[in-house]
């Protein structure tokens, strides 16, 4: 299991993704790359698996694109855009359309792809002293993986544009302050705290809960009138599912619901 770049540890009722090339701070090589997709691909196809946990090992959370990979002494000139195209942006499209919530549980630093693919995330925990670097302008580059997009949207556009073009770190208690993330917790009680969020979305209404998320992304871009027939649409289709059968009769009959997270 050592040599595992992904662990993929199932619980009850959720999953637990662990980047594990701790050596380099969990930068992302291509080899990251596959066995980080197929986890997520497993976890959703799983119908038993209705949370998913991120998070690193060792004392970073992920340190971004490997650059020991990219050699310009060989003469090397990479693509850029195509590794984009086939890696990182098929990445955090598929993280963001997972059918169930992720919890992302930064243990360390997050710089470059790192952090914005922890921001990518649908709630991140933060240990204390953790940080998150838009490292790119300390390298020629821009900002990836959806950071030019998420950051104006989490921070504001002020924010957004000094930390991409100053590359400054952001300590996990200022980036909770600025809503940039939803908490900061102890380092010692980060895991547990993860653990439990993610036990508690398990038993909540699945299926429900990723058209919360549909409805949410869909905001990003739509006007109010669009955004009110997406909520008509999603409410009719929430309305159908037997959780919501389920929910009113547990209230009704002041018992605690018992969901199965199906459409
Ligand atoms: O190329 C493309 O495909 C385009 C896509 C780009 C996406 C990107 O993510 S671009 C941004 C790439 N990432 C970075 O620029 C961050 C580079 N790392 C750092 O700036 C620092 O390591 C950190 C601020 C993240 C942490 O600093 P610190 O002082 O806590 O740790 P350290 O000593 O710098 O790193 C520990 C080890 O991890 C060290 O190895 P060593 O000396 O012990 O053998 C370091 O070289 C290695 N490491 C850290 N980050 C990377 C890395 N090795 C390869 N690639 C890394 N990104």
């Amino acid at each position: 299991m050592a040599d595992e770049v992904v662990l993929n540890e199932p619980r009850d009722g959720y999953r637990v993704i662990t980047l594990n090339r701790p050596e380099r701070l969990n930068a992302f090589n291509p080899a990251m790359h596959a066995a980080l997709r197929q986890a997520l691909d497993a976890a959703a196809a799983d119908e038993s698996c209705r949370a998913l946990i991120l998070t690193g090992a060792g004392r970073g959370f992920c340190a971004g694109q490997d650059l020991s990979d990219r050699d310009f002494r060989a003469g090397e000139i990479p693509d850029l855009s195509a590794t984009l195209d086939t890696l990182y942006n098929p990445l955090v499209r598929q993280l963001r359309d997972l059918p169930m919530p992720v919890v992302c549980a930064v243990n360390g630093v997050a710089a470059g792809a790192g952090a914005n693919i922890a921001l990518a995330c649908d709630i991140v925990l933060a240990a204390r002293s953790a940080r998150f670097i838009q490292a790119f302008a300390r390298i020629g580059l821009v900002p990836d993986s959806g950071g030019t997009w998420l950051l104006p949207r989490l921070v504001g556009r002020a924010r957004a544009r000094a930390l991409a073009l100053l590359a400054e770190p952001v300590p996990a208690p200022q980036a909770e302050a600025w809503g940039m993330i939803w908490r900061a917790v102890e380092d010692e009680s980060l895991m547990a705290e993860a653990h439990q969020l993610a036990a508690h979305l398990a038993v909540q209404p699945t299926a429900g809960l990723a058209l919360i998320k549909q409805a949410l992304d869909a905001a990003e871009t739509n006007d109010l009138d669009a955004q009110l027939d997406l909520e008509r649409d999603l409410q009719g289709r929430a309305g159908r599912s037997p959780d919501y059968a389920e929910g009113v009769a547990a209230f009704l009959e002041k018992r605690p619901p018992r969901f199965s997270g199906r459409a």
